[in-house]
């Protein structure tokens, strides 16, 4: 596809939106911003809710490519999942599909997987093909948000590259977060790959860092020519230090979507 230029940013205001907004124009994007929530200093942007059927066709129209970021980002009850997240995404690739948009990048998240065990030393790293075993309603969302990008690929020609993001904040906080953690400068890079590679149909792809602790592969985000520059190594024997080494008998260390695995379920109320 040709280079897109301009870009729908959803999510805009939250924290990957507001990294993004940083380090995106210096690959040529010129982003259109879009959130729930009005966005210091950004007068253009449009505030609107996913459900917003209206506001999304005019988001839209005439951009050449979506970054979808935004929704709920942690657990919440059923409810608010299935409204911003759920129905939120069919809403954007419909307001997509009717507007002629070619291509979507999906923030789908490491909790569509976060059942899976984690990978100990020496074990194979876990691939992009691994079956959907959510931890939480949040991530049942992002399964649900992949399996729809298929749909939208398989029924309609649009094209998305789900990015099963791992943690992206400036710096690790956990030792959890040094096998999974995404730069947000390997954040860019990894989105501008998945902006600009050709014929993507829908792709899955784990984004994470080149992390020495790395614990899933990343082959499907090589491929569309992501060259990840950072490693979160340098972090960790201060983490190690403060927190000690994952427990392989609790729980929550044992599988990739940490505490989410473990924490009790939301209720409505
Ligand atoms: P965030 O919670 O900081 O930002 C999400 C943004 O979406 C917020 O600004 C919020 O106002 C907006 N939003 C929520 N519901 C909306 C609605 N109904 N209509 C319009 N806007 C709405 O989340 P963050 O950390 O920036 O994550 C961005 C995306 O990446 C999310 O989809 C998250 O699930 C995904 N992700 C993030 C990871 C991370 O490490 N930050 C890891 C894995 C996935
Ligand atoms: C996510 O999906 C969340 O949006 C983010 O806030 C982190 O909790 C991240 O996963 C993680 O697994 O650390």
């Amino acid at each position: 596809m040709p280079t897109p230029r301009t870009l729908l940013l959803t999510g805009a205001a939250g924290g990957v939106g507001t990294l993004m907004r940083d380090l995106l124009p210096a690959y040529g994007y010129e982003l259109r911003l879009l959130d729930l929530v009005p966005i210091d200093g950004e007068p253009t942007a449009v505030t609107a809710d996913l459900a917003d059927h209206k506001a999304l066709r005019e988001a839209v129209r005439g951009v050449d490519a979506i970054i979808h970021l935004a929704g709920i980002s942690l657990e919440s009850t059923f409810d608010r999942i299935l409204r911003a997240n759920i129905a939120g995404t069919y809403h954007l690739y419909e307001a997509a599909r009717e507007e002629g948009v070619g291509r979507i990048v999906f923030a789908s998240s490491n909790h569509a997987i976060g059942c899976t065990p984690r990978t100990r030393p020496g074990d194979p790293l876990i691939p992009v093909g691994t079956p959907h075993r959510p931890d939480t309603f949040y991530g049942l969302s992002k399964a649900f948000g992949e399996d729809l990008a298929q749909l939208y690929w398989d029924k309609h020609g649009l094209e998305t590259v789900s990015v099963r993001i791992g943690a992206c904040f400036p710096e690790p906080t956990s030792v959890r977060m040094l096998s999974v953690w995404l730069s947000p400068a390997d954040g860019a890079r990894l989105f501008h790959a998945a902006l600009t590679a050709e014929a993507v149909g829908h792709t899955v792809v784990h984004g994470s860092s080149a992390n020495t602790r790395l614990w899933w592969d990343l082959t499907t985000a090589r491929a569309l020519g992501y060259d990840p520059q950072d490693d979160s190594e340098p972090y960790a024997a201060k983490l190690v230090a403060e927190q000690g080494e994952l427990d392989p008998a609790d729980p929550a260390d044992a599988r990739v979507g940490g505490r989410f695995v473990t924490d009790p379920p939301m209720w409505p109320h």
